[in-house]
């Protein structure tokens, strides 16, 4: 089962994708997805330049060895634009497997673990006010799981809190990013008031979450953590920078809020300190920027076994086949936790038909061989490239900080 063809596909239905398409001699295609954010073209020309070129009359049935003959034989391991390439093939080779096994993906990973996928959307509002009724409006909408995110009183914008009701799209169109401006101070002060009017007005039982976005030190990220102790949160996202694993040992020692981390990982040796030493409860890496389904499988083998949970990230800069990938790994998998969903655009849902649907605040893959994602290319060579950049953020003094 040859492959034939490769096309990388690049698209903007109301933001930008990258998308691989692999189609075998016996005319089965599969569908992976590459979209890096803000930084699309490098991963096009990745697969483009070098991957592409490989993959013509390889074995589409060979996909642990494609995956270490991208990864291995690279020599330059790791990094997002190499892995979201990696990613894209091994998302590919797995819907053609499937669809060869005329089986839906999440058959072929082991089957069902659980009858549907729990999902967390974003509510978020520019007041505590206003989050609160977004909070509401995802409940009413029959969501067991809401991220809280709201404006802090002093700072003109905040991560989290943007365009768009139901969904949070950072990327702004343009040659060159936004600056916002941060105080770590404003947001520790602000924080527990949040959660406290949240919790009041929604009582225990909706399993609320929120990102800190990597902008705390680690003694910051603790105090925060402390602070919102009274609130349960199903989890605190990213309290700090991550390339400094030992960070999250001075959060641990300080705090039972669960922390989750890792949408920016790319690779099992990201997360393992983390994991092994039980540092975090919820691992984040996401099938598109880490490895796919094959590398994604052994990083939740890994933490299965040290009690941490999967928690994908699924922000509108994954796309739907992404977000198709990521139901089958988490309707399979034994230690999923929860799977953030936010919902796409008109214009992007209908480049990319799919039959994964959500129900009562869970999701489901749906029966279709293969990922069951499509892609309309005559529409999405409608929709052409459109530079985006995410924003970057500076200190009220001006001093560059994590955004
Ligand atoms: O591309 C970056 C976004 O996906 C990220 O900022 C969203 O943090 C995020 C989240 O948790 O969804
Ligand atoms: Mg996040």
């Amino acid at each position: 089962m040859n492959i034939v063809d490769a096309k990388v596909i690049v698209c903007c239905p109301g933001r930008n994708f990258v998308t691989l398409k692999l189609v075998t001699e016996d005319g089965i295609t599969g569908l992976g997805d590459a979209t890096l954010n803000g930084r699309e073209l490098a991963v096009a020309s990745y697969l483009n330049d070098h991957v592409v070129p490989l993959l013509i009359g390889r074995d589409a049935r060979r996909i642990e060895d494609t995956w270490q003959y991208l990864y291995v034989g690279a020599y330059w391991r790791r990094g997002p634009v190499t892995m979201a390439s990696v990613s894209a093939v091994d998302m590919a080779l797995w819907d053609i497997k499937a669809k060869a096994a005329g089986m839906p993906l999440f058959q072929l990973l082991g089957g069902r673990s659980r009858d549907g996928v729990l999902v967390y959307g974003h509510a978020n509002g520019q007041t505590v006010e206003d989050a609160v009724r977004a909070v509401a409006h995802y409940l009413d909408l029959g969501y067991k799981a809401v991220r809280v995110q709201s404006g802090i009183p002093g700072l003109a914008s905040t991560y989290g809190v943007g365009r768009g009701k139901l969904f949070y799209e950072a990327a702004e169109p343009g040659t060159a990013p936004a600056e916002s401006r941060w105080s770590t101070e404003a947001y520790l002060n602000f924080l527990p008031g949040l959660f406290e009017r949240v919790r009041a007005e929604f009582g225990p039982d909706v399993h609320l979450l929120h990102d800190a976005h990597h902008r705390l030190t680690p003694i910051e990220a603790a105090r925060a953590g402390k602070l919102l102790e009274p609130y349960h949160l199903l989890w605190l996202e990213d309290p700090t920078p991550a390339e400094l694993q030992e960070g999250f040992r001075i959060i641990r020692q300080h705090t039972t809020t669960p922390i989750a981390v890792g949408e920016v990982f790319n690779s099992v040796f990201d997360c393992y300190k983390l994991i092994q030493e039980q540092l975090i409860d919820y691992i984040r890496t996401t099938v598109v920027h880490a490895g796919g389904i094959t590398h994604l499988r052994k990083i939740a083998s890994l933490a299965e076994m040290h009690q941490v949970r999967t928690g994908c990230h699924g922000a509108t800069d994954m796309s739907p086949i992404c977000i198709a990938a990521a139901l089958h790994f988490d309707l399979a998998v034994h230690n999923f936790g929860v799977q953030e969903y936010m919902p796409h655009l008109d214009e992007t849902e209908r480049v990319f038909p799919h039959a994964y649907t959500f129900q009562d605040g869970y999701m489901y893959p749906g029966d279709e061989p293969g990922l069951g994602v499509d892609i309309d290319e005559g529409l999405a060579a409608r929709y052409p490239y459109d530079p985006a950049y995410l924003p970057v953020n500076r200190r009220l003094d001006g001093t560059m900080h994590s955004w």
